[in-house]
Order: structure tokens, then sequence, then C-alpha cells
């Protein structure tokens, strides 16, 4: 079977240069070589691709974007603005969250080894911050740590940080002023590095999902920075299933997942249907030969790993924390365990004191996600599962998205729809 790749390869790539769909030709082209293009345009999360003066293919960021810059004498300018960010979870639920530019996660940074940056950062908040750039080798005193290399960047002001790029990699940005309340409201960033040598063989598909945790108690609007644990909140990019934007690539694209993780604990990030290699973590690459089969990387706390894969299985395959709990919403933390209790009788007088209460789980929990659609809950919280797939409702929530493989895909752009399964390959009812 000749692969895309040969196929493409055989027709020659300067043929298919012009085309905005094969964005992963270019890589070979000429068009490779030119110099990094004078501006960078702020790009939505799905609209990134390899434009034709780039030597690398754009990372996409799901529910988020990456920031633009502007070059100033051969330097790559960025501004941050650290400010209060209204976020939503997914819908039904808000939060008062504090983020860069808007957003939370902050844009994704995006540069090539060897450039020299300037990153403007102005505060927005009520009280002092600063940005440490996670894992980045750059002079002691650009390194961002209040009172330690630098004073506190005050509510108004500016403050300059200015370094070269040494090494490729997947770092993260984040405060390290009042760490415990500003990271808990959502404050934190990927920093991506691409190599100055385009990669052989090519990522066709980038992707970047920062890994966070909020605690968000029902009814209330303000993330709860005093919890150290038992968080309700699970997210990628700051969002959580169905919310997440599903990771869409073509039959037999190679694909890269960088994760990085500031929440509070370790993440077991597994992806169906597919084996891949971590190939780098925020420390540096990982030689092939440490590189070993995997399809669950943990990622510990403060930290990235990069996963590579090749997208042979078309498909909708889950991609999700491997923790139950994190694939949970909100509803799902500190309710009481009435599996295989008889609740008759009971019910009727817990209603009588509170109206519309419904006994739950008394054959486990699988049918809490229905009960949930009729039954008013608490304000600003979401039921403990609240996915719908083609075949009914998928149980979860929380830090859960779905790579959607697909053989013919015209675009990357928006949502290709559920799979369509080949004949008799579905799992069927005996009868
Ligand atoms: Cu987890």
């Amino acid at each position: 079977m000749i692969t895309r790749r040969q196929l493409l390869t055989a027709t020659g790539a300067a043929l298919l240069s012009g085309s905005a769909l094969l964005p992963q030709v270019q890589a070979h082209s000429a068009e490779a070589l030119r110099p990094a293009p004078l501006s960078g345009s702020s790009t939505s999360s799905s609209h990134a691709r390899r434009t034709r003066n780039s030597s690398y293919t754009p990372v996409v960021t799901p529910n988020g974007s990456t920031l633009s810059w502007a070059m100033k004498n051969g330097i790559k300018e960025f501004h941050l603005i650290a400010e209060p960010v209204e976020h939503e979870f997914a819908p039904g639920m808000k939060a008062k969250c504090w983020g860069y530019n808007g957003q939370t996660p902050g844009p994704t940074i995006e540069v090539v080894q060897g450039d020299r940056v300037r990153l403007l950062v102005t505060n927005h908040l009520p009280e002092h911050t600063t940005i440490h750039w996670h894992g980045i080798l750059l002079p002691n005193g650009m390194d961002g740590v209040g009172g330690l290399t630098q004073p506190h960047i005050q509510p108004g002001e500016t403050w300059v940080y200015e370094f070269v790029l040494q090494e490729p990699g997947t770092f993260m940005y984040h405060p390290h002023a009042d760490e415990m309340v500003q990271m808990a409201y959502g404050m934190m960033g990927m920093f991506i590095v691409h190599p100055r040598k385009p990669e052989n063989p090519p990522i066709d598909r980038d992707f970047a999902i920062m890994l966070h945790s909020f605690a968000v108690h029902p009814g209330t609007y303000r993330p709860d920075p005093s919890i150290m644990l038992d968080f309700n909140i699970w997210t990628f990019n700051s969002k959580i299933f169905p919310a997440t934007e599903p990771l869409v690539v073509r039959t037999n694209d190679r694909v890269r997942i960088r994760i990085g993780n500031l929440s509070m604990t370790q993440h077991p990030i597994h992806l169906h249907g597919h084996s891949f290699k971590v190939t780098r973590t925020d420390g540096g690459s990982i030689p092939p030969s440490a590189q070993w089969p995997q399809t669950s990387v943990p990622v510990p706390v403060g930290s990235t790993r990069d996963i590579e894969f090749m997208a042979n299985a078309p498909g909708d395959w889950a991609f999700h924390c491997h923790k139950s709990h994190h694939t949970m919403n909100a509803m799902g933390h500190g309710i009481p365990n009435l599996t295989g209790v008889d609740q008759r009788g009971v019910e009727e007088k817990i209603r009588a004191f509170l109206p519309g209460y419904m006994a739950m789980g008394e054959r486990g929990m699988g049918d809490m996600q229905d009960m949930a659609a009729h039954m008013p809950g608490p304000k600003n919280t979401l039921p403990m599962m609240m996915g719908k797939g083609p075949f009914g409702n998928i149980e979860m929530g929380g830090m859960f998205t779905i790579l959607k493989v697909r053989d013919n895909l015209l675009s990357y752009d928006g949502d290709p729809g559920w799979y369509e399964h080949p004949q008799g390959t579905v799992a069927y009812k005996l009868t």
C-alpha cells in the first residue's frame, strides 16, 4: 500500500506546495528555508498551521490561542497582560479566574531556537506578580522569581524580560509571586521553542495541552486557593469535557502532543488505539535509544512531556487522564456512597425537607447523567458526567477529549463529526 507521504513525495512537493490543505508538504519545499516572518499573527486554536514562511508546523492549543509578536530590530517582542478573566469551564459553569490576555491558560508563546525574545509583562491584577519561564535556560536575572531575582511587578507596571532561546522544547510560564493564589486562579501558559533545523521526519500535527485543576465550590464563582488536594474541576487547557476541543488529524499524520502540568497532582495521560513514545521533557530531548513504547504517560507536577506517534488508526479515540476522578466534574465529589442501599421510603421523607431530592446510585452511578438532566442542581456547578456520544452518554467530564483520526479530511478546521465505522467493526449485542 502506498502511504500518503510516499504519494506526495512521488508527485513532487512543488506541485502541491500552494495547497493550504497539505501543510506538511511545505516542510520539504524551499519555502521552509526562508527566514522567519516579520510578524506573527494571533491564531485561533484550530486554524494554526504551517505557513509558507515558517520552518515548523505551528502548534495548535485546543480551546486556546497563540500569542502574536512583532519583530523589533531582530528581536521578537511579545506582550503579556496579567489580568482577571471571566472563564467558562463548560456551558453552565463560570468562574472569576486570573490569566493572561483575557484567557486561562494564557496564549501559547511559540518561537524558534536561537530567537532573541523580549517579553513585556503588564500587571492588571489587584496585587503584584512576576513571570517565571519554566524550564528555559536563561540569565538568572530573567528567571522571574519575585524577591529572589527581581522586585515584584506592582499593579499598573510593565516589566521587560529579554533572552535568547538556546534549546528547543516544551516549556511553561507562570507567576513566581503569591503562587498559591495566582496559579489556583489559572495563571499559566505554554512556551514552545521549535528547533532551528526543521525536524525530520516532520510533524504534521502539533498540539499543546496544559493540565490544571480548580476548586470551585458549588454556588460560588471564585476558585478556592486554600484547597491542596480535593479539587473538583480537572481541566485540559482550563476546559472540561465536552467543552474540550477534539484533536483532529489525518490518517498517517505524524502527531505530537505536548502536555504540561501545573496542577498539584500527577496525571497519567492515556491515549487509545495507538502506541506513542515520550520524546522530550522540559529538561530536554530523550535520545531515541531511551524512548520506549507506551499508551499512558505520567506527567508529574511542574513538568512537561512530549509524546509522538503515527495516527495510523482511523476512529474516535479517547484521550484522557487515567485517574477516574479526573474525568468527572464537580458533583462527583464528596457524595455519600449508596450503592446497594435500598432507599425506598427514605427518599420521600427527605423530599419533605429537600424538595426535588432524588435517591442516587443504588445500582452504581451510571444513571446519574440522565438524572442530572432533569434535576436542578446547585448554582454554578456541573454534574459529574456530561458527555454525549453517537451511542449514548459518554459518562465522563473533566480531563477528557477525543483524538479524531480521519482518512479523507479536507480541513483540520472544526469537528469532523462522529466516526463512521466500517461494517462489521463495531461490538454488537449477542442475540
Ligand atoms: Cu489526572
